[in-house]
């Protein structure tokens, strides 16, 4: 095995409002490797990967398969953390780890409402928050070894999870040591 060792590809998950960027920020600035942060997003919409605009559930539609062509390479690169609201599009062989967020779905609308959504989109949100739907998302696109799902209600957990990711690194760079 080489010695230049890649950063892990991480994928951090969750319903919006989870606390999906705050946990990558966090997570970019505490790595004991270089990670990039994407929010996927955002990251589309700024290279206009984006098919339609649904007025009713006021959401984005993406082209998928320019999405995955154009983060490819970034992936070869390693060292990056894929934020995004699904994963089940990524191929497994992306992944080294999948962190899967959840909140609180009183504390989750408060978050929503805050943002500006719409009711419907709230209450859409909440609904697949409660319904586990990214959870269960994660659970049938990555072998269980990778997916963790962690709580996501205060600043205690967002250091605690952010932490708990760091020895991941560790010793998933470790392992590539070897
Ligand atoms: P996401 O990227 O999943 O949509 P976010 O990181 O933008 O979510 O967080 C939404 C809001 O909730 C933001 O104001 C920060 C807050 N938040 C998220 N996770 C938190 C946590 N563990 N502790 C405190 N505040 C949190």
């Amino acid at each position: 095995m080489s010695t230049q060792t890649k950063g892990p590809v991480i994928i951090i998950t969750g319903t919006p409002g989870t606390g999906k960027t705050t946990h990558a920020q966090l997570l970019a600035e505490e790595s004991p490797v270089p990670l990039k942060h994407i929010n996927v997003g955002q990251w589309a919409k700024e290279r206009d990967l984006y098919e339609s605009y649904d007025e009713e559930w006021q959401s984005h539609t993406v082209d998928e398969d320019r999405l995955l062509d154009e983060l490819e390479p970034l992936v070869a690169e390693g060292g990056l953390i894929l934020d995004w609201h699904t994963c089940e599009l990524f191929p497994e062989r992306w992944a080294d780890l999948v962190v899967v967020l959840r909140c609180d779905h009183t504390q989750l609308w408060e978050r929503l409402e805050k943002r500006g959504y719409a009711l419907k989109k709230i209450q859409e949100n909440n609904e697949a928050e409660i319904m586990e739907v990214v959870l269960d998302e994660a659970r049938s696109s990555y072998p269980a070894d990778i997916v963790v799902e962690l709580k996501s209600e205060g600043t205690d957990d967002l250091e605690s999870n952010v932490a708990r990711i760091v020895q991941w690194i560790h010793a998933w760079l470790k392992d590539r040591e070897k």
